[in-house]
Protein backbone atom coordinates (compact mmCIF):
# COMPACT_ATOMS: atom_id res chain seq x y z
CA UNK A 1 0.00 0.00 0.00
CA UNK A 2 0.85 3.39 -0.69
CA UNK A 3 1.49 4.74 2.89
CA UNK A 4 3.76 8.01 2.44
CA UNK A 5 1.89 10.68 3.96
CA UNK A 6 2.72 15.17 3.50
CA UNK A 7 5.52 15.82 6.29
CA UNK A 8 2.24 18.28 7.42
CA UNK A 9 -0.88 16.15 8.27
CA UNK A 10 -4.02 16.55 10.49
CA UNK A 11 -5.32 13.39 10.15
CA UNK A 12 -9.16 14.84 10.76
CA UNK A 13 -8.31 17.24 8.16
CA UNK A 14 -7.98 14.16 5.96
CA UNK A 15 -10.76 12.09 6.76
CA UNK A 16 -13.23 14.60 7.75
CA UNK A 17 -12.83 17.79 5.64
CA UNK A 18 -12.11 16.05 2.32
CA UNK A 19 -15.06 13.88 3.11
CA UNK A 20 -17.18 17.13 3.90
CA UNK A 21 -16.21 18.67 -0.03
CA UNK A 22 -16.14 15.23 -1.75
CA UNK A 23 -19.93 13.46 -0.37
CA UNK A 24 -21.23 16.56 2.21
CA UNK A 25 -24.70 14.84 1.97
CA UNK A 26 -23.48 11.36 2.42
CA UNK A 27 -24.74 9.88 6.09
CA UNK A 28 -21.28 9.92 7.95
CA UNK A 29 -23.18 8.86 11.53
CA UNK A 30 -25.87 7.30 12.42
CA UNK A 31 -26.45 7.06 16.03
CA UNK A 32 -29.73 5.62 18.29
CA UNK A 33 -32.05 9.01 17.15
CA UNK A 34 -29.69 11.15 14.80
CA UNK A 35 -28.34 10.62 11.33
CA UNK A 36 -25.48 13.11 10.57
CA UNK A 37 -24.43 14.00 7.22
CA UNK A 38 -20.55 14.49 6.45
CA UNK A 39 -21.49 17.86 6.41
CA UNK A 40 -22.81 18.43 9.71
CA UNK A 41 -19.99 16.05 11.17
CA UNK A 42 -18.12 18.89 9.99
CA UNK A 43 -20.04 21.52 11.75
CA UNK A 44 -20.64 19.52 15.10
CA UNK A 45 -16.40 18.79 14.83
CA UNK A 46 -15.60 22.46 14.41
CA UNK A 47 -18.20 24.00 16.54
CA UNK A 48 -16.45 21.63 19.52
CA UNK A 49 -12.90 22.56 18.32
CA UNK A 50 -14.02 26.20 19.00
CA UNK A 51 -14.75 25.09 22.27
CA UNK A 52 -11.72 23.87 22.93
CA UNK A 53 -9.56 26.11 21.49
CA UNK A 54 -12.03 29.19 22.76
CA UNK A 55 -13.68 29.16 26.55
CA UNK A 56 -11.56 26.27 27.17
CA UNK A 57 -8.13 27.89 26.38
CA UNK A 58 -6.60 24.87 25.48
CA UNK A 59 -2.78 24.87 23.29
CA UNK A 60 -1.72 22.40 20.45
CA UNK A 61 -0.73 19.49 22.47
CA UNK A 62 -2.95 19.56 25.64
CA UNK A 63 -4.44 16.75 26.25
CA UNK A 64 -8.36 15.58 26.58
CA UNK A 65 -9.43 12.68 28.25
CA UNK A 66 -12.75 11.89 27.11
CA UNK A 67 -15.64 9.68 28.40
CA UNK A 68 -18.01 8.46 26.52
CA UNK A 69 -20.64 5.46 24.99
CA UNK A 70 -20.49 4.75 21.22
CA UNK A 71 -22.46 8.00 19.72
CA UNK A 72 -21.98 10.08 17.58
CA UNK A 73 -21.05 13.42 19.88
CA UNK A 74 -18.37 11.02 21.83
CA UNK A 75 -17.67 10.15 17.54
CA UNK A 76 -17.63 14.08 17.02
CA UNK A 77 -15.25 14.62 20.33
CA UNK A 78 -12.47 12.29 19.15
CA UNK A 79 -12.48 14.00 15.56
CA UNK A 80 -12.55 17.57 16.95
CA UNK A 81 -9.47 16.91 19.10
CA UNK A 82 -7.71 15.64 16.56
CA UNK A 83 -8.64 18.72 14.09
CA UNK A 84 -7.46 21.00 17.35
CA UNK A 85 -3.67 20.21 17.00
CA UNK A 86 -4.89 18.55 20.92
CA UNK A 87 -4.26 14.35 21.54
CA UNK A 88 -6.94 12.34 22.72
CA UNK A 89 -6.87 10.08 25.61
CA UNK A 90 -10.31 8.23 25.35
CA UNK A 91 -11.00 6.05 28.31
CA UNK A 92 -13.49 2.90 28.74
CA UNK A 93 -17.04 3.53 29.53
CA UNK A 94 -17.22 0.91 32.52
CA UNK A 95 -13.54 2.29 34.24
CA UNK A 96 -13.88 2.97 38.01
CA UNK A 97 -12.73 6.21 39.65
CA UNK A 98 -9.11 4.53 40.45
CA UNK A 99 -8.41 3.50 36.77
CA UNK A 100 -9.41 6.71 35.95
CA UNK A 101 -7.16 8.82 38.24
CA UNK A 102 -4.09 6.80 36.90
CA UNK A 103 -4.81 7.17 33.15
CA UNK A 104 -5.41 11.06 33.93
CA UNK A 105 -2.25 11.51 36.17
CA UNK A 106 -0.27 9.41 33.40
CA UNK A 107 -1.38 10.88 30.29
CA UNK A 108 -0.92 14.24 31.91
CA UNK A 109 -4.41 15.02 30.62
CA UNK A 110 -5.12 18.99 30.93
CA UNK A 111 -8.93 19.08 30.36
CA UNK A 112 -12.21 16.83 30.43
CA UNK A 113 -15.16 16.13 28.02
CA UNK A 114 -17.64 13.61 29.80
CA UNK A 115 -20.83 12.37 28.68
CA UNK A 116 -23.40 13.26 31.26
CA UNK A 117 -24.42 9.74 32.18
CA UNK A 118 -20.08 8.78 33.45
CA UNK A 119 -20.36 11.45 35.13
CA UNK A 120 -20.23 9.92 38.48
CA UNK A 121 -16.97 8.00 38.37
CA UNK A 122 -15.55 10.54 37.33
CA UNK A 123 -16.39 12.83 39.66
CA UNK A 124 -15.20 10.44 42.32
CA UNK A 125 -11.65 10.13 40.55
CA UNK A 126 -8.57 12.20 42.05
CA UNK A 127 -7.97 14.23 38.73
CA UNK A 128 -5.38 16.97 37.97
CA UNK A 129 -6.30 20.40 39.44
CA UNK A 130 -6.17 21.91 35.83
CA UNK A 131 -8.47 19.09 34.36
CA UNK A 132 -10.44 19.31 36.96
CA UNK A 133 -11.26 22.69 36.53
CA UNK A 134 -11.56 22.06 32.85
CA UNK A 135 -14.10 20.09 32.65
CA UNK A 136 -16.64 19.80 30.24
CA UNK A 137 -20.03 17.18 30.34
CA UNK A 138 -21.89 17.03 27.25
CA UNK A 139 -25.22 18.45 28.55
CA UNK A 140 -22.73 22.06 28.89
CA UNK A 141 -20.59 21.02 25.86
CA UNK A 142 -23.80 21.41 23.69
CA UNK A 143 -24.47 24.51 25.19
CA UNK A 144 -21.41 25.98 24.43
CA UNK A 145 -21.25 24.34 20.93
CA UNK A 146 -24.13 26.72 20.21
CA UNK A 147 -22.39 29.91 21.08
CA UNK A 148 -19.57 28.75 18.93
CA UNK A 149 -18.93 29.34 15.19
CA UNK A 150 -19.50 26.20 13.01
CA UNK A 151 -16.14 26.49 11.11
CA UNK A 152 -12.57 25.67 12.18
CA UNK A 153 -9.55 25.56 10.16
CA UNK A 154 -7.58 22.35 11.13
CA UNK A 155 -4.69 23.13 13.23
CA UNK A 156 -1.56 22.49 10.86
CA UNK A 157 0.15 19.43 12.88
CA UNK A 158 3.29 17.25 11.66
CA UNK A 159 2.23 13.54 10.39
CA UNK A 160 4.62 12.63 13.51
CA UNK A 161 2.46 14.61 15.85
CA UNK A 162 0.93 12.65 18.83
CA UNK A 163 -2.67 12.67 18.45
CA UNK A 164 -3.74 9.48 19.91
CA UNK A 165 -2.75 8.11 23.91
CA UNK A 166 -5.00 5.03 23.98
CA UNK A 167 -4.83 2.77 26.69
CA UNK A 168 -4.32 -0.68 26.67
CA UNK A 169 -7.59 -2.62 28.44
CA UNK A 170 -5.04 -4.65 30.63
CA UNK A 171 -5.77 -8.66 30.30
CA UNK A 172 -3.51 -8.08 33.45
CA UNK A 173 -5.32 -5.56 34.70
CA UNK A 174 -2.78 -2.71 34.31
CA UNK A 175 -3.37 -0.05 31.46
CA UNK A 176 -0.48 1.00 29.97
CA UNK A 177 -0.82 4.28 27.38
CA UNK A 178 0.41 4.13 24.02
CA UNK A 179 1.04 6.84 22.00
CA UNK A 180 -0.08 7.73 17.93
CA UNK A 181 0.57 9.89 15.02
CA UNK A 182 -1.39 11.65 12.53
CA UNK A 183 0.22 9.64 10.33
CA UNK A 184 -0.33 6.24 12.39
CA UNK A 185 -4.17 6.92 12.41
CA UNK A 186 -4.47 7.46 8.15
CA UNK A 187 -1.71 3.89 8.20
CA UNK A 188 -4.55 2.04 9.83
CA UNK A 189 -6.99 2.99 7.17
CA UNK A 190 -4.91 2.39 4.68
CA UNK A 191 -4.24 -1.07 5.39
CA UNK A 192 -6.51 -3.62 6.90
CA UNK A 193 -9.67 -1.91 5.50
CA UNK A 194 -8.21 -1.63 1.86
CA UNK A 195 -6.62 -4.64 1.37
CA UNK A 196 -8.49 -7.36 3.59
CA UNK A 197 -11.82 -6.10 3.98
CA UNK A 198 -11.82 -4.13 0.88
CA UNK A 199 -14.80 -1.84 2.87
CA UNK A 200 -16.33 0.54 -0.37
CA UNK A 201 -18.56 3.85 -0.09
CA UNK A 202 -22.05 1.88 0.12
CA UNK A 203 -20.69 -0.17 3.51
CA UNK A 204 -22.97 0.51 7.14
CA UNK A 205 -20.29 -0.29 9.66
CA UNK A 206 -21.97 -1.80 12.91
CA UNK A 207 -20.79 -3.08 16.11
CA UNK A 208 -19.61 -2.97 19.39
CA UNK A 209 -15.96 -2.20 20.39
CA UNK A 210 -15.84 1.09 22.28
CA UNK A 211 -14.57 3.95 20.57
CA UNK A 212 -12.18 4.14 23.57
CA UNK A 213 -10.58 0.66 22.27
CA UNK A 214 -8.61 1.44 19.15
CA UNK A 215 -10.88 -1.77 17.71
CA UNK A 216 -13.98 0.22 17.68
CA UNK A 217 -11.87 3.80 16.87
CA UNK A 218 -11.30 2.11 13.69
CA UNK A 219 -13.79 -0.04 12.76
CA UNK A 220 -16.29 1.55 13.84
CA UNK A 221 -15.21 5.68 13.06
CA UNK A 222 -11.87 5.87 11.07
CA UNK A 223 -12.33 3.42 8.32
CA UNK A 224 -15.95 4.49 7.48
CA UNK A 225 -14.88 7.64 7.29
CA UNK A 226 -12.17 6.97 5.01
CA UNK A 227 -14.44 5.39 2.25
CA UNK A 228 -17.04 7.99 2.81
CA UNK A 229 -19.08 4.87 4.11
CA UNK A 230 -21.68 5.17 7.35
CA UNK A 231 -21.01 4.51 10.65
CA UNK A 232 -23.86 2.94 12.69
CA UNK A 233 -22.63 4.27 17.33
CA UNK A 234 -25.09 2.59 19.24
CA UNK A 235 -24.82 2.06 23.40
CA UNK A 236 -25.04 -1.00 25.52
CA UNK A 237 -25.52 -3.71 22.44
CA UNK A 238 -26.64 -7.13 23.45
CA UNK A 239 -25.62 -9.88 21.12
CA UNK A 240 -29.40 -9.78 20.22
CA UNK A 241 -29.99 -6.08 20.22
CA UNK A 242 -26.83 -5.92 17.52
CA UNK A 243 -29.04 -8.35 15.66
CA UNK A 244 -31.58 -6.19 15.50
CA UNK A 245 -29.26 -3.58 14.50
CA UNK A 246 -27.79 -5.09 11.83
CA UNK A 247 -31.26 -5.84 10.09
CA UNK A 248 -32.85 -2.47 10.72
CA UNK A 249 -29.75 -0.45 9.65
CA UNK A 250 -29.09 -2.59 6.65
CA UNK A 251 -25.43 -3.07 7.98
CA UNK A 252 -23.33 -4.64 5.54
CA UNK A 253 -19.47 -4.87 8.07
CA UNK A 254 -19.67 -5.81 11.52
CA UNK A 255 -17.20 -5.79 14.31
CA UNK A 256 -16.79 -7.39 17.53
CA UNK A 257 -15.21 -10.18 19.76
CA UNK A 258 -15.45 -13.84 19.02
CA UNK A 259 -17.73 -14.30 21.95
CA UNK A 260 -20.24 -12.00 20.71
CA UNK A 261 -20.16 -13.67 17.54
CA UNK A 262 -20.97 -17.47 19.48
CA UNK A 263 -24.11 -15.36 20.74
CA UNK A 264 -25.08 -13.79 17.53
CA UNK A 265 -25.02 -17.89 15.87
CA UNK A 266 -27.36 -18.97 18.02
CA UNK A 267 -30.10 -16.48 17.87
CA UNK A 268 -28.94 -15.89 14.11
CA UNK A 269 -32.42 -17.26 12.80
CA UNK A 270 -34.61 -15.20 14.39
CA UNK A 271 -33.11 -11.83 12.39
CA UNK A 272 -32.84 -10.66 8.40
CA UNK A 273 -29.70 -10.82 7.93
CA UNK A 274 -28.74 -10.50 4.21
CA UNK A 275 -27.67 -7.18 4.17
CA UNK A 276 -24.47 -8.41 6.30
CA UNK A 277 -21.22 -8.99 3.97
CA UNK A 278 -18.32 -9.29 5.91
CA UNK A 279 -17.72 -10.20 9.67
CA UNK A 280 -14.55 -9.19 11.54
CA UNK A 281 -13.72 -10.79 14.99
CA UNK A 282 -10.59 -9.57 16.98
CA UNK A 283 -9.88 -9.18 20.35
CA UNK A 284 -9.24 -12.85 21.02
CA UNK A 285 -8.62 -15.93 19.73
CA UNK A 286 -11.71 -16.78 17.46
CA UNK A 287 -12.15 -20.95 18.23
CA UNK A 288 -12.36 -22.68 14.97
CA UNK A 289 -16.11 -24.02 16.48
CA UNK A 290 -16.90 -20.57 16.55
CA UNK A 291 -16.22 -19.29 12.86
CA UNK A 292 -17.58 -22.65 11.86
CA UNK A 293 -21.15 -21.84 14.09
CA UNK A 294 -21.09 -18.60 12.54
CA UNK A 295 -20.76 -19.83 9.12
CA UNK A 296 -23.86 -22.05 9.21
CA UNK A 297 -25.97 -19.48 11.08
CA UNK A 298 -25.58 -16.81 8.18
CA UNK A 299 -23.25 -18.32 5.40
CA UNK A 300 -20.20 -15.53 5.85
CA UNK A 301 -16.87 -16.79 6.45
CA UNK A 302 -15.30 -14.92 9.14
CA UNK A 303 -12.69 -12.20 8.57
CA UNK A 304 -10.40 -12.83 12.25
CA UNK A 305 -7.50 -10.38 12.63
CA UNK A 306 -4.86 -9.80 15.61
CA UNK A 307 -4.63 -6.28 16.64
CA UNK A 308 -3.09 -4.40 19.65
CA UNK A 309 -3.33 -1.11 21.08
CA UNK A 310 0.23 -0.78 20.69
CA UNK A 311 0.34 -1.61 17.35
CA UNK A 312 -3.08 0.68 16.47
CA UNK A 313 -5.34 -2.21 14.89
CA UNK A 314 -5.01 -5.45 12.76
CA UNK A 315 -1.47 -6.36 11.65
CA UNK A 316 -2.53 -10.14 10.74
CA UNK A 317 -6.02 -11.12 9.03
CA UNK A 318 -7.61 -12.92 5.98
CA UNK A 319 -10.71 -12.58 4.49
CA UNK A 320 -12.59 -14.90 1.50
CA UNK A 321 -11.07 -17.53 0.04
CA UNK A 322 -7.60 -16.29 1.33
CA UNK A 323 -8.89 -17.99 4.72
CA UNK A 324 -7.19 -20.87 6.04
CA UNK A 325 -9.06 -23.12 9.25
CA UNK A 326 -7.31 -22.33 12.21
CA UNK A 327 -5.10 -19.62 11.26
CA UNK A 328 -5.15 -15.96 12.33
CA UNK A 329 -4.24 -15.35 8.55
CA UNK A 330 -1.29 -13.77 6.97
CA UNK A 331 0.65 -10.34 7.62
CA UNK A 332 -1.49 -7.59 6.32
CA UNK A 333 0.21 -5.85 3.39
CA UNK A 334 2.45 -2.97 4.78
CA UNK A 335 3.65 -4.96 7.90
CA UNK A 336 5.77 -8.11 8.44
CA UNK A 337 5.47 -10.71 11.01
CA UNK A 338 8.12 -13.47 11.91
CA UNK A 339 8.59 -16.01 14.46
CA UNK A 340 11.13 -15.53 17.26
CA UNK A 341 12.25 -17.85 20.01
CA UNK A 342 14.03 -16.91 23.28
CA UNK A 343 17.15 -15.77 22.53
CA UNK A 344 15.40 -13.62 19.68
CA UNK A 345 16.22 -15.62 16.40
CA UNK A 346 14.32 -16.84 13.92
CA UNK A 347 12.47 -20.54 13.95
CA UNK A 348 11.34 -22.22 11.24
CA UNK A 349 7.66 -23.26 10.10
CA UNK A 350 5.29 -25.12 12.56
CA UNK A 351 7.78 -24.23 15.76
CA UNK A 352 5.70 -22.20 18.38
CA UNK A 353 7.60 -19.05 19.10
CA UNK A 354 7.00 -15.52 20.06
CA UNK A 355 5.16 -13.13 17.74
CA UNK A 356 7.16 -10.43 16.17
CA UNK A 357 5.64 -7.52 13.98
CA UNK A 358 6.72 -4.52 12.01
CA UNK A 359 5.07 -1.66 10.25
CA UNK A 360 4.08 1.37 9.87
CA UNK A 361 2.32 1.72 13.11
CA UNK A 362 4.86 0.72 15.78
CA UNK A 363 4.75 0.50 19.51
CA UNK A 364 5.85 3.55 21.49
CA UNK A 365 4.56 3.47 25.59
CA UNK A 366 3.65 6.56 27.22
CA UNK A 367 6.21 5.63 30.07
CA UNK A 368 9.32 4.05 28.51
CA UNK A 369 10.04 1.31 30.87
CA UNK A 370 8.18 -1.42 28.99
CA UNK A 371 9.33 -0.39 25.63
CA UNK A 372 12.04 -2.55 25.50
CA UNK A 373 10.14 -5.57 26.77
CA UNK A 374 7.52 -5.10 23.71
CA UNK A 375 10.34 -3.48 21.15
CA UNK A 376 13.48 -5.70 19.71
CA UNK A 377 15.42 -4.24 16.72
CA UNK A 378 12.54 -2.50 15.25
CA UNK A 379 10.05 -5.68 15.85
CA UNK A 380 7.49 -5.41 18.34
CA UNK A 381 6.64 -8.13 20.75
CA UNK A 382 3.00 -8.80 20.95
CA UNK A 383 3.33 -11.35 24.09
CA UNK A 384 1.87 -13.94 22.23
CA UNK A 385 2.82 -17.51 20.85
CA UNK A 386 2.34 -18.30 17.30
CA UNK A 387 3.27 -20.65 14.89
CA UNK A 388 3.66 -19.95 10.97
CA UNK A 389 3.52 -22.37 8.41
CA UNK A 390 5.08 -23.27 4.99
CA UNK A 391 3.34 -21.02 3.39
CA UNK A 392 3.09 -17.79 5.42
CA UNK A 393 0.13 -18.18 7.44
CA UNK A 394 0.01 -17.44 10.87
CA UNK A 395 -1.93 -19.61 13.84
CA UNK A 396 -2.28 -18.47 17.30
CA UNK A 397 -1.57 -20.76 20.03
CA UNK A 398 -1.73 -18.79 23.15
CA UNK A 399 -0.50 -15.35 24.87
CA UNK A 400 2.87 -16.59 25.76
CA UNK A 401 2.49 -16.17 29.82
CA UNK A 402 -0.89 -18.33 29.68
CA UNK A 403 1.54 -21.47 27.73
CA UNK A 404 0.31 -24.30 30.12
CA UNK A 405 3.38 -26.55 31.32
CA UNK A 406 1.78 -30.27 32.24
CA UNK A 407 4.07 -33.51 33.17
CA UNK A 408 6.33 -31.72 30.35
CA UNK A 409 3.98 -31.00 27.65
CA UNK A 410 2.96 -27.40 26.54
CA UNK A 411 -0.86 -27.40 26.46
CA UNK A 412 -2.56 -24.08 24.56
CA UNK A 413 -5.67 -23.47 26.37
CA UNK A 414 -7.47 -21.91 23.27
CA UNK A 415 -7.09 -25.50 21.88
CA UNK A 416 -8.49 -27.12 24.45
CA UNK A 417 -11.73 -24.14 24.57
CA UNK A 418 -11.86 -24.74 21.18
CA UNK A 419 -12.62 -28.53 21.64
CA UNK A 420 -14.79 -27.99 24.43
CA UNK A 421 -17.22 -25.56 22.81
CA UNK A 422 -18.25 -27.96 20.15
CA UNK A 423 -19.96 -30.19 22.97
CA UNK A 424 -23.28 -28.95 22.92
CA UNK A 425 -23.78 -28.49 26.60
CA UNK A 426 -20.76 -25.45 26.31
CA UNK A 427 -21.69 -22.35 25.94
CA UNK A 428 -18.27 -20.74 27.07
CA UNK A 429 -15.33 -21.73 28.19
CA UNK A 430 -12.24 -20.68 29.62
CA UNK A 431 -9.01 -22.87 29.97
CA UNK A 432 -6.15 -22.34 32.33
CA UNK A 433 -2.94 -23.62 34.22
CA UNK A 434 -3.45 -24.52 37.71
CA UNK A 435 -0.20 -25.52 39.45
CA UNK A 436 -0.01 -29.05 40.47
CA UNK A 437 2.81 -30.58 42.50
CA UNK A 438 2.51 -33.91 40.62
CA UNK A 439 2.64 -32.27 37.43
CA UNK A 440 3.41 -28.77 37.02
CA UNK A 441 0.76 -27.28 36.49
CA UNK A 442 -2.69 -29.13 35.75
CA UNK A 443 -5.21 -28.04 32.37
CA UNK A 444 -8.45 -26.88 34.26
CA UNK A 445 -11.70 -25.81 32.53
CA UNK A 446 -13.69 -22.91 33.21
CA UNK A 447 -17.47 -24.19 32.05
CA UNK A 448 -20.79 -22.21 31.57
CA UNK A 449 -23.33 -24.39 30.44
CA UNK A 450 -26.30 -23.72 27.58
CA UNK A 451 -29.41 -23.24 28.97
CA UNK A 452 -30.93 -26.77 30.01
CA UNK A 453 -27.96 -28.46 31.14
CA UNK A 454 -26.89 -28.64 34.80
CA UNK A 455 -23.63 -29.69 36.35
CA UNK A 456 -23.00 -33.43 37.62
CA UNK A 457 -19.75 -35.37 37.67
CA UNK A 458 -21.65 -37.32 35.00
CA UNK A 459 -21.34 -34.14 32.45
CA UNK A 460 -17.62 -33.42 34.00
CA UNK A 461 -16.64 -37.23 32.65
CA UNK A 462 -18.56 -36.53 29.43
CA UNK A 463 -16.58 -33.26 28.77
CA UNK A 464 -13.02 -35.01 29.25
CA UNK A 465 -13.97 -37.82 27.66
CA UNK A 466 -14.78 -35.44 24.49
CA UNK A 467 -11.77 -33.86 24.43
CA UNK A 468 -9.25 -36.89 24.86
CA UNK A 469 -11.37 -38.23 21.68
CA UNK A 470 -10.24 -35.40 19.69
CA UNK A 471 -7.04 -34.04 21.11
CA UNK A 472 -3.89 -35.58 22.50
CA UNK A 473 -5.30 -37.01 25.92
CA UNK A 474 -2.76 -35.20 27.83
CA UNK A 475 -4.25 -32.07 26.74
CA UNK A 476 -7.88 -33.06 28.47
CA UNK A 477 -8.87 -31.28 31.59
CA UNK A 478 -8.11 -33.18 34.81
CA UNK A 479 -10.13 -30.38 36.87
CA UNK A 480 -13.69 -28.74 35.23
CA UNK A 481 -15.24 -25.96 37.18
CA UNK A 482 -18.89 -24.60 36.25
CA UNK A 483 -19.21 -20.67 36.40
CA UNK A 484 -22.39 -18.44 35.38
CA UNK A 485 -20.33 -16.10 33.39
CA UNK A 486 -16.91 -15.98 32.57
CA UNK A 487 -14.89 -12.65 34.14
CA UNK A 488 -14.12 -10.60 30.89
CA UNK A 489 -13.42 -7.03 29.80
CA UNK A 490 -15.14 -4.81 28.24
CA UNK A 491 -13.39 -5.37 25.15
CA UNK A 492 -14.73 -9.29 25.24
CA UNK A 493 -11.56 -10.69 26.45
CA UNK A 494 -10.90 -13.74 28.64
CA UNK A 495 -9.43 -12.60 32.52
CA UNK A 496 -7.24 -15.53 32.40
CA UNK A 497 -5.86 -14.10 36.08
CA UNK A 498 -9.00 -13.48 37.31
CA UNK A 499 -9.66 -17.45 36.75
CA UNK A 500 -6.18 -18.50 38.31
CA UNK A 501 -7.29 -16.63 41.41
CA UNK A 502 -10.48 -17.90 42.11
C1 LIG B 1 -5.02 -10.56 21.60
C2 LIG B 1 -5.91 -11.76 19.60
C3 LIG B 1 -5.81 -13.96 18.91
C4 LIG B 1 -3.54 -10.79 21.43
C5 LIG B 1 -7.13 -5.01 19.21
C6 LIG B 1 -7.98 -5.36 16.98
O1 LIG B 1 -7.24 -6.62 20.95
C7 LIG B 1 -6.77 -5.56 20.57
O2 LIG B 1 -5.87 -4.83 21.32
P1 LIG B 1 -5.44 -5.09 22.86
O3 LIG B 1 -4.32 -4.19 23.13
O4 LIG B 1 -4.97 -6.61 22.93
C8 LIG B 1 -3.96 -7.14 22.08
C9 LIG B 1 -3.85 -8.64 22.30
O5 LIG B 1 -5.15 -9.25 22.17
N1 LIG B 1 -5.75 -10.63 20.32
C10 LIG B 1 -6.34 -9.62 19.66
N2 LIG B 1 -6.91 -10.07 18.52
C11 LIG B 1 -6.66 -11.42 18.46
N3 LIG B 1 -5.50 -13.02 19.81
N4 LIG B 1 -6.53 -13.70 17.78
C12 LIG B 1 -6.98 -12.46 17.52
N5 LIG B 1 -7.71 -12.22 16.40
O6 LIG B 1 -3.07 -11.40 22.60
C13 LIG B 1 -3.00 -9.37 21.27
O7 LIG B 1 -1.62 -9.30 21.59
O8 LIG B 1 -6.64 -4.97 23.73
C14 LIG B 1 -7.67 -5.85 18.24
C15 LIG B 1 -7.78 -4.05 16.66
C16 LIG B 1 -7.26 -3.19 17.61
C17 LIG B 1 -6.92 -3.68 18.89
N6 LIG B 1 -6.43 -2.80 19.79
Amino acid sequence: PELQYPPRLNCAALLLDDGARVHPERIAIRGAQEAWTYAQLQQQVDRIANVLRGPMRLETGNRVLLRGANCPLMAACILAVFKAGLIAVPTMPLLRARELGAIASKAQVNAVLCADSLRAELDAAELPAAARANTLCFDALQAQMANQSAHFDAVDTAADDVCLISFTSGTTGIPKGTMHFHRDVMAICDCFPRSVLQSQRSDIFIGTPPLAFTFGLGGLLLFPMRVGATAVLLEKLTPETLLKAIETHHATVCFTAPTFYRQMAALADKFDLTSLKKSVSAGEALPLATRESWRQATGLTMIDGIGATELLHIFISAAGDNVRPGATGKPVPGYQACILDHQGNPVGAGVTGRLAVKGPTGCRYLADERQRDYVLNGWNLTGDAYEMDADGYFYYRSRTDDMIISAGYNIAGPEVEDVLLRHPAVAECGVIGRADEERGQIVEAHVVLRAGHAESPALTAQLQEFVKEQIAPYKYPRAIKFLKALPRTETGKLQRFKLRDE
